[in-house]
């Protein structure tokens, strides 16, 4: 990184550091059925039980907001069966019978079952491909070391990661197209921050719509891939009214996250349960170089509208 860009992110730092949100709970161990539940909140209330579960979705039920599973043994806890489970509006709508999936179960007093971080399972295809773009990422960050940070003027790295209709999204997919990226969380509190952010991404897409930009590809990258799965990325676009015909939101494998905000130069870390981080927004050309980047909360669409290509 040159020095300039050390003082650009050590200023979004200093800008950005009121950020938070609280961690609803761990990342699941794979191998251990049992997820830790440890108690971020008040300890008179502690966090539900929570179970991994792998399986295969058998049927969706729309009307009572319901995945009917065939799940795997859970070592300890009950054995492989059909189940019916709750879930949120995105998961639901992302749902289709046959898929395997992984995630999390949650028991309830009243004897229902929630599931919740619901990702494609790795050894589908689609989990195949995405674990392997993330370890090629895991890869590319150590072998470039020290300058793992991408320039303006250099290409950005390949990647595979899900959308928020849960396909592959892999970065081959946006060469020939001028590509906008930013980095947000969905339970950003401070409106300032992401939200802000996916505002200023929103009007960005349609002031390039209106000028007659050819070619644009907007994609928001979430900084908290373990609670951001695509079901959550699916509710906040819908939610939010984004036409997402041009415009993504991603997610994938931690590492594969990590590596990107290292590469792309952003600062993403919890300290407790405090996500502190930057913002960063960039413009990628249809060769994949970076043409502009901004730092921090200080920038505008317009600013980035007028240098994309016009025909
Ligand atoms: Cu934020």
């Amino acid at each position: 990184m040159n020095s300039n860009g050390s003082v650009m992110l050590i200023t979004g730092m200093i800008l950005l550091a009121a950020t938070a949100c609280s961690r609803s709970g761990d990342t699941p161990v794979p191998g251990s059925a049992r997820v830790a539940t440890t108690a971020t909140g008040k300890k008179a209330d502690p966090a539900p039980e929570r179970y991994l579960i792998t399986g295969r979705v058998e049927r969706v039920d729309v009307p009572r907001k319901i995945l009917v599973v065939f799940h795997d043994e859970v070592k300890g806890y009950m054995p492989a069966m059909t189940m019916e489970f709750l879930v949120s509006d995105g998961d639901l709508a992302l749902a289709k019978p046959g898929q395997k999936i992984r995630a999390e179960m949650i028991p309830s007093k009243d004897g229902d079952f929630r599931l919740e971080k619901i990702w494609p399972d790795d050894r589908s295809i689609e989990g195949a491909a995405v674990a392997a773009g993330a370890l090629q990422l895991r890869q590319d960050t150590h072998t470039r070391g020290k300058n793992a940070y991408r320039e303006v003027g250099e290409t950005v790295p390949d990647f595979s990661l899900y959308d928020q209709s849960g396909r592959v999204v892999q970065s081959a997919r946006f060469r020939g197209k001028q590509l906008m990226v930013n980095f947000i969380f969905t339970r950003c509190p401070v409106a300032t921050m992401c939200p802000a952010s996916t505002a200023k991404m929103m009007t960005a897409q349609k002031l390039a719509r209106e000028a007659g930009v050819p070619n644009l590809e907007l994609i928001s990258i979430t900084l908290d891939p373990s609670y951001d799965t695509p079901g959550v990325l699916k509710e906040f676009a819908d939610v939010r009214g984004i036409d997402t015909v041009n415009f993504s939101f991603l997610t994938g494998p931690e590492t594969a996250i990590k590596d990107l905000l290292t590469q792309f130069g952003v600062i993403a870390q919890f300290q407790g349960d405090i996500l502190q981080h930057t913002l960063t927004t960039l413009l990628i050309d249809a060769a994949g170089k970076i043409s502009h980047r901004a730092d921090g909360s200080q920038w505008e669409a317009q600013e980035f509208v007028q240098k994309m290509r016009r025909p």
